[in-house]
């Protein structure tokens, strides 16, 4: 058995992995970049050694700096996790050589399925169906346009080295198909430094399918069933789910049968993952082959009760498949979304950040959240920014799918972007739920597609302003504790007003529109009204709300919503905040003062309120810092420009 693994990888997966690892009584080593100096999986790890700078050319893709820290610390066995070096076929017979143990395929087994021309020669000869084409090492023009025009068309041009559509190309006419051709040598050439084309018929309206495999080293391979990754958004899967929806127990067999062929023809060992396109009349065509544990793993174990990475490290220290194909069952139904810091609303750029706050359901066994990120850690600009996979399983789909946005709903994050809005409108659209959605689905939404709804925005304006309300009271009945008049009525944080309403003012911002919102006080809270709209009293579900500088998060109502507290005279203030010092923005009287000298403040709390004009003005704290000093008291006449405090602002 391994003693010793060094994971070749960084975030979830490598935490994953080491989870597992340690289960089996491994001693772990990490890896890591100067970037990822204080990582989770760097923090989790048994030992953990610096391979580089941030770049991941000069650190995770750093195969002697890898092979040196394995060297270093005595690690037997490197597990490469995904992406990065895990099908490099180069680093996986570095590893062989330096007399330790790859956990993953036969380097040669990597060669193979990492051309797709080659990948789909040995598929046709294990019989394994391909999508009608052309993968032949002929790519004149005059062989390509004949063999496109013998395909019909529309066709597909592929780059043989290509992956994740990158150098593909829809061509629906003989007219446009030298072009096309030519485009895509020169893009396949530019990315991949080799520009052969394969043409395939082009399918629409299809699924991705995708089998799990694993074989031994003595001659076994089994298939742990199917999994559905259609819903992918330019390439890149968002949500995957196991069993496929709508699946026979037929076409799961012949499925199987087919991925256990492929897996035979190149003489695999090790995790695999054969990639099938499914057509509407339930033919399908072998796509490419994964020669690494993909990242939506996790919905394969939940259904059939298995550790993957467990039976990695099985394997690749010779021991045999733990089960027979007899013997794997499926049981239920498990959807897996990818939490991303990254902006919908900005096309879905990349949105790392540090994370001031977050917070994930509380646990169930039914909910199984894989991250590399805690509160404190930072979304690192230089990966991919993926937060957390978060993995629902359920005994049905529809029990799946519920508790999955069930789960979403509760996670509260501040800091980096993130996408939950976006994934609870998948987890809710109805092609997902009915089970049709095909690969060209989410790529059809529009952004408008997952806006919020006109409740969700009245649910997040009322969770907002309720917090603002209770927030202003509490700290009223701080002063007023704290005031040599505990008892003034200037002290009383209810919303009495001599004479006048007890209705208090926000102004609200969300998502760039500002609301007008009044709260009455009641004995069970505020009666609220946003926009001359009565609002509901607040139900017993409430939403989550987390206060940042100048902003409030409110989580559970379909994803977080952020809420700007913004007051007229706010930007007033700040506008006169020259330095810092303040200015009456007009004459009237102080009527509360919030604040003492030396008390710290954050962005938007209210300093003083000035009545003029008939109206409450108040002067909130533009940035976070701390009162320096008050020029006016309770009661006082100023005038316009009256300097009221001074206020030392946070670096
Ligand atoms: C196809 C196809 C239709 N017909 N091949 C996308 C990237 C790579 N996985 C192969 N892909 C496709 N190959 C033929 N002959 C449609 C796609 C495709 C796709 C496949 C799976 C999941 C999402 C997709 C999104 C767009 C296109």
């Amino acid at each position: 058995m391994i003693k010793k693994l060094l994971i070749a990888n960084r975030g979830e997966i490598a935490c994953r992995i080491m989870r597992t690892a340690t289960a089996m009584g491994m001693s772990t080593v990490a890896v890591y970049s100067e970037a990822d100096a204080r990582a989770l999986h760097v923090r989790k790890a048994d030992e953990a050694v610096c391979i580089g700078p941030a770049a991941a050319a000069e650190s995770y893709l750093n195969s002697a700096a890898i092979l040196d820290a394995a060297k270093k610390t005595g690690a037997e066995a490197i597990h490469p996790g995904y992406g990065f070096l895990a099908e490099n076929a180069d680093f996986a017979e570095a590893v062989g050589k330096a007399g330790l143990i790859f956990v993953g395929p036969p380097a040669q087994a990597i060669r193979s399925m990492g051309a797709k021309d080659n990948a789909k020669a040995i598929m046709a000869a294990a019989n394994v169906p391909i999508v009608p084409g052309y993968y032949g090492a002929d790519q004149s023009v005059s062989r390509l346009t004949e063999e496109a025009k013998n395909i019909g068309f529309p066709v597909l041009l592929k780059a043989a080295l290509g992956g994740g559509g990158k150098g593909m190309r829809i061509v629906r006419k003989a007219g446009e198909l030298a072009a096309a051709i030519d485009s895509a040598k020169r893009e396949a050439r530019s990315a991949f430094g080799d520009d052969r084309l394969l043409i395939e018929r082009y399918l629409t309206d299809t699924r991705h399918v995708e089998l799990q495999i694993f074989a031994d080293r003595h001659g076994h391979a089994v298939h742990l069933f199917e999994r559905d990754c259609s819903l992918q958004r330019r390439h890149q899967k968002v949500v995957e789910e196991a069993p496929a929806p709508g699946m026979s127990p037929e076409l799961r067999r012949k499925m199987g049968a087919a991925a256990i062929a492929a897996a035979q023809a190149v003489g695999y060992e090790g995790a695999g993952t054969i990639e099938f396109l499914l057509a509407p009349d339930r033919q399908f065509y072998f796509m490419e082959m994964n020669t690494r544990l993909q990242v939506e793993h996790p919905v394969s174990e939940l259904i059939t009760g298995q550790d993957f990475v467990e039976w990695q490290l099985r394997i690749a220290d010779g021991e045999p498949l733990p089960l027979a194909q007899s013997e794997i069952s499926l049981r239920g139904h498990a959807v897996e979304v990818r939490l991303y810091a990254e902006d919908p609303d900005n096309n879905f750029l990349p949105a790392p950040g540090a994370i001031a706050h977050l917070k994930w359901p509380d646990d169930e066994p039914c909910l199984r959240i894989e991250t590399g990120v805690e509160a404190g850690d930072v979304v690192s600009p230089h990966y991919d920014p993926m937060i957390a996979k978060v993995i629902s399983y359920g005994e049905t789909r529809g029990e799946a799918i519920a508790g999955l946005v069930g789960a979403l709903n509760k996670i509260e994050i501040t800091g980096p972007g993130q996408n939950l809005r976006f994934l609870m409108h998948l987890l809710t659209a109805k092609p997902f739920v009915e089970g049709t959605a095909n690969t060209a689905f989410v790529d059809g939404l529009t952004p408008e597609a997952f806006a919020l709804s006109e409740a969700q925005r009245t649910q997040i304006l009322a969770a907002a302003a309720r917090y603002r309300f209770a927030a202003d009271d509490d700290l009223q009945a701080a002063q007023a504790r704290k005031s040599a008049d505990p008892h003034s009525p200037w002290a009383d944080a209810s919303g009495w007003r001599l004479g006048g309403s007890q209705r208090r003012r926000l102004q609200l911002i969300l998502e760039k529109v500002a609301y007008q919102v009044f709260g009455s006080p009641e004995p069970d809270g505020y009666a609220l009204e946003i926009d001359g709209r009565k609002i509901e009293p607040a139900g017993t579900d409430r939403p989550q709300v987390v206060k940042s500088p100048g902003h409030l998060h409110v989580f559970g109502c379909g994803g977080p919503a952020v809420v700007e507290v913004y007051d007229p005279l706010q930007a007033a203030a700040s506008a006169s905040l020259s330095g810092s010092s303040f200015a009456a923005p007009m004459p009237g009287k102080i009527t509360v003062v919030n604040v003492v000298a030396g008390q710290q403040v954050i962005a938007g709390d209210v300093l003083v309120v000035l009545e003029a004009m008939k109206m409450e003005h108040a002067i909130v704290a533009p940035v976070d810092g701390v009162v320096e000093q008050l020029f006016v008291s309770l009661d006082e006449q100023v005038e316009e420009a009256t300097e009221l405090l001074a206020m030392e602002t946070a670096k």
